[in-house]
């Protein structure tokens, strides 16, 4: 109850904020795009993660505001660049389950877009496995909505959820993200180094980019890039950046 009523006022007082972090192409070095995480500033408590506070936002249904909150700050992200007139990189936003159930997500995101300025294709939302497989047909449809106002989709955490190909074949995605899990020990594990190249042939076949999540060693970045992953995203890169050190994060970009 405290928590919830700490959020509400998060909200009011501009206690969050987002960092960035760089998905780069694994065959070139450049930046593809950059994820949005969100970060709350709690007053004597210091930066905190989603972890301690996305539950409770989901309980309470302040992610909903929280999320049409984040989805504004990371146009305003992608404002900020297209003011330095160099090349501007589409951001990607996480969402919860909860922002998707709302009938008119669709609609206000189309509002907010327009409002903003911001084209539709330099926004990408980020739709985990797990909640796309609790409601497939609603999910299905959403989708499918958000697609046709332009916005970009990526399934998130891939390879956690219990998705069969026929339903991955049906979904007008653009990315599907693996999961942390598959690479973190992927120079020691044959099996790791084999479901990833089962993943990126299957997701490949479906016409689909695949994103490689949670590079921390060279040694990973090489053996998905053997394998074929087309974009990797991990603190080998960069960790999460603040606004300004993003805007100004060039990778291998000329
Ligand atoms: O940034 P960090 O590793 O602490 O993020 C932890 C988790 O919180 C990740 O699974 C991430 O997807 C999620 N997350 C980060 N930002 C947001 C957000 O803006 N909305 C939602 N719903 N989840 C987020
Ligand atoms: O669930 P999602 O993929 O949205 O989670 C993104 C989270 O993963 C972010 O909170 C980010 O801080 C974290 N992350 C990003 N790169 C790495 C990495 O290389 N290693 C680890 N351990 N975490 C990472
Ligand atoms: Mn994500
Ligand atoms: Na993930």
């Amino acid at each position: 109850v405290r928590l919830e009523k700490e959020l509400r006022l998060a909200l009011e007082q501009q206690q969050f904020f987002l960092v960035y972090q760089p998905v780069v192409s694994l065959t070139n070095g450049r930046v593809e795009k950059f994820e949005a995480l969100l970060r709350w500033h709690q007053p004597g408590q210091g930066v905190q993660s989603p972890g301690h506070f996305i539950a409770v936002a989901e309980l309470t249904g302040l992610i909903v505001p929280i999320g049409y909150w984040v989805i504004e700050a990371a146009c305003g992200f992608v404002q900020r660049q297209m003011q330095t007139g160099r090349t501007v990189k589409p951001v990607a936003v996480n969402l919860s389950v909860c922002q998707l159930r709302e009938a008119s997500f669709a609609e206000k995101v189309q509002a907010l877009l327009a409002r903003l300025k911001v084209p539709p294709e330099l926004l990408e939302l980020e739709i985990t496995e797990s909640m796309l497989m609790e409601n497939v047909d609603l999910a299905m449809v959403l989708i499918e909505n958000l697609k046709r106002l332009g916005i970009r989709i990526s399934i998130d955490d891939f390879g956690t959820g219990y998705s069969s190909l026929s339903q991955l074949r049906q979904l007008p995605v653009n990315a599907l993200k693996i999961d942390r899990s598959f690479i973190r020990e992927l120079e020691t594990s044959p099996v790791d180094q084999q479901m990833v190249e089962a993943i990126t042939a299957m997701v490949h076949k479906l016409g689909l980019r695949v994103v490689a999540e949670g590079i921390e060693t060279e040694q990973q970045m090489w053996l998905l890039r053997d394998i074929g992953c087309d974009h990797g995203q991990g603190f080998l890169f960069a960790r999460p950046l603040a606004l300004e050190q993003a805007l100004q994060y060039r990778g291998h970009d000329a």
